[in-house]
């Protein structure tokens, strides 16, 4: 083995195996977004299990909360109030749906993937407003995670 080769494998050792460190995505809550009004942005993010996103006020008058319908079973339901900044760390491995209270009925949505899920069939909740429901499919076509 060439001693500078050597070097790292000893090196690699002393180390030890290196931790995924979970990071911290950050979404912004807009009334005008460079994609449209009533967006987050970004508004698809895929995340390792354990990272986190936080919310962040980009205009007034948004918040972000989980769509109870729309996320692996026992995935833990957040809600944050309007105006607030809140951070959500997503541990359970899928596909989730985070809505915009007040403005829901006009589309302000975004998806969540964590881990290698796959998209579940079902993943649309049929009983959402119709802007909701045309901006999942328009974020999951982009994001190529469509069915
Ligand atoms: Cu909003």
């Amino acid at each position: 083995m060439p001693r500078s080769l050597e070097r790292a494998v000893v090196l690699l050792a002393l180390l030890g195996p290196v931790p995924a460190r979970a990071e911290t995505v950050e979404v912004r809550m807009l009334t005008r977004g460079e994609h449209g009004s009533m967006v987050f942005e970004p508004d698809f993010v895929a995340l390792r299990p354990g990272d986190t996103i936080r919310f962040r006020v980009g205009q007034r008058s948004h918040n972000a909360a989980a769509i109870e319908t729309m996320g692996p079973a026992g995935a833990p339901r957040f809600k944050g109030r309007i105006d607030e900044e809140v951070e959500v760390a997503f541990d359970r491995p899928g596909f989730y749906g985070v809505k915009c209270s007040p403005h829901l009925g006009m589309g302000m949505v975004m998806v969540v993937r964590v881990g290698e899920a796959e998209l579940p069939p079902d993943f649309a909740d049929e009983t959402l407003p119709a802007r909701a429901k045309a901006r999942f499919r328009e974020i999951l076509a982009r994001a190529n995670a469509g069915p």
